[in-house]
């Protein structure tokens, strides 16, 4: 096994490589966990006494239609712990189950044609070998593996046919997809290059969605477990998906188009794509969107189950954001500074009054703090009291206060005859009930109404003298240093 898949394997499964063997009967469950364990387990077993214990311990496998393995078996029965390049240690089992049974195979049924009953690790009582096929088999997947292997067949060797596997291929993966454990489906073949098996490969991976390889388990080489195991580490789900983004995505508001529209796909991707080997499918779908110029993977750590995407965004897509910002087209760097230099204006107004506005919007009363800056500093004075003296510092800094009033406006032409009046009220109203807007702009003497008010309202704003202004200014600032509460009264 290489270093960089025992790795990636033993980090997955935090040191306890469980693997499940299931399928249909006769399908070579018992013959691929020999040669695994010959293969990958035994050699890195240095005690005598436990590398004799586990050959002896290695399943049976038989020619024929008879079913042989009957009960599920635990191999190594107790699991054996490994520790190479004396950093990496582990524990290993695989568990071989009771197939799925394929109707023409031989051993399910007594000689009497009643269901044969076998013993499982899981009940005290023997149950029907059907049941402890399916039983076992969700157990096995559910609680004591971490990998699980399907195993099926082409029909290259042995009794049975192609179409019999598949059967019972179809059952034992609906029912491995109820739990969520990465498996992989391997197709046990004496020809695993021929291109009709790589065209089944093809097939049966797009008809189940899994990974699916064809092995001829008997002879298989370190290279085809290592291959196999890979596999089933792109079974895994991905636990961390890290975006590199242009720092400005970062920053972006979340309500602003670019970063819903971001978002939304960033959501919907990920949850549709889960597993590591949906790595370059999540690559393919943020490439194929218009939000981004590039995606590259920099990264796919299967032992920890983390992809790294690059996501990079062209200065079109960076100038769309901006012109969202800044509410109007960037023709020019002329345009782009005008713009700025407008928002800066509007920022200096903000900073000064900003913080009155929640108040003024909640009690049309809004006060805005001073900032630090704003605040004067007098020279300090010599303080006496009685026969004592002390210092006097003085400071003072303007308070802006906002005041909400509400201004009333009306208008009263004098139309004509009572009729005449009562039609236009009339008309009026219709409008105001169905479409005020249109009243709103609708012309009387050549004017439209909204002018009309609206001039009302801007010449009572203006015909308030600066004089009282600054007697009202004034009195606010006696109120705020001397005021206490009390009343004032203004008269003007
Ligand atoms: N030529 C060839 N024969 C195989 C291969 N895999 C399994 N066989 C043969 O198929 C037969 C059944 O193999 P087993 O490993 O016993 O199959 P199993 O799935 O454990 O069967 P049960 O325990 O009865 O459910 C044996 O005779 C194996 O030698 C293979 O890759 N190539
Ligand atoms: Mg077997």
């Amino acid at each position: 096994m290489s270093d960089k898949v025992l790795r990636d394997v033993v980090s997955r499964t935090k040191g306890e490589v469980y693997i499940g063997v299931v399928g249909s009967v006769r399908s070579g469950k018992s013959s691929f966990i020999r040669r695994f364990v010959e293969k990958k387990v035994l050699p890195l077993v240095n005690d005598t006494y436990s590398y004799e214990k586990i050959q002896d311990e290695l399943p049976q496998s038989s020619e024929g239609k008879a079913i042989m393995t009957v009960e599920p078996k635990f191999i190594p029965s107790n699991t054996v712990k490994i520790t190479i390049e004396e950093d990496i240690s582990f524990q290993m089992r695989l568990v071989d189950c009771v197939g799925y049974i394929i109707p023409s195979a031989k051993g399910y049924l007594n000689e009497d044609g009643t269901t044969r009953l076998v013993q499982t690790p899981w009940f005290s009582d023997t149950i029907p070998f059907e049941d402890a096929a399916k039983l076992g088999t969700e157990k096995v997947i559910e609680s004591h593996s971490n990998i699980g292997v399907v195993m099926s067949s082409d029909g290259s060797f042995g009794e049975f046919t192609r179409p019999e596997y598949e059967k019972v291929e179809e059952l034992v993966i609906e029912d491995l997809k109820k739990h969520n454990k990465p498996f992989v489906l391997v197709i046990n073949t004496t020809k695993p290059n021929a291109p009709e098996t790589k065209e089944l490969v093809d097939q049966l991976s797009e008809k189940y969605g899994v990974s699916v390889i064809a092995l001829d388990v008997v002879n298989m080489s370190e290279t085809d477990i290592d291959t196999l195991l890979k596999l089933a580490m792109d079974e895994f789900d991905i636990s961390e998906l890290n975006l590199e983004v242009p720092n400005w995505v970062n920053v972006l508001d979340d309500q602003s188009t670019y970063k819903s529209q971001f978002n939304q796909l960033v959501n919907e991707t990920t949850g549709t794509f889960r597993k590591m080997k949906d790595a370059f499918r999540i690559q393919e779908v943020l490439k194929n969107s218009e939000l981004f110029t590039d995606v590259a993977i920099t990264d796919i750590d299967s032992g920890n189950g983390v992809v790294n995407v690059d996501v990079s965004c062209s200065d079109e897509i960076y100038n769309q954001v901006l012109e969202e910002i800044l509410g109007e087209s960037i023709e020019d760097k002329a345009t782009f500074i005008t713009s700025l230099q407008a928002l800066q204006q509007a920022k200096h107004t903000a900073d000064l009054v900003g913080s009155a506005i929640p108040k003024l919007e909640q009690l049309g009363y809004g006060i805005a703090l001073p900032s630090v800056e704003q605040m004067k500093l007098e020279t300090p004075e010599l303080l006496k009291e009685g026969s004592r003296y002390g210092i006097k510092v003085k400071a003072s800094a303007p308070m802006i206060q906002l005041i909400q009033v509400n201004v009333t406006s009306t208008f009263e032409p004098i139309i004509g005859s009572k009729e005449q009046a009562e039609e236009l009220l009339q008309h009026m109203i219709d409008d105001y009930e169905t479409d005020p807007e249109k009243l709103w702009n609708s012309e009387i003497f050549g004017r439209k109404l909204c002018d009309v008010i609206s001039d009302g309202i801007k010449s009572k704003t203006n015909a308030i003298p600066d004089q009282v202004l600054e007697k009202f200014k004034a009195t606010m600032e006696k109120i705020v240093n001397y005021g206490k509460g009390g009343l004032i009264a203004i008269v003007l």
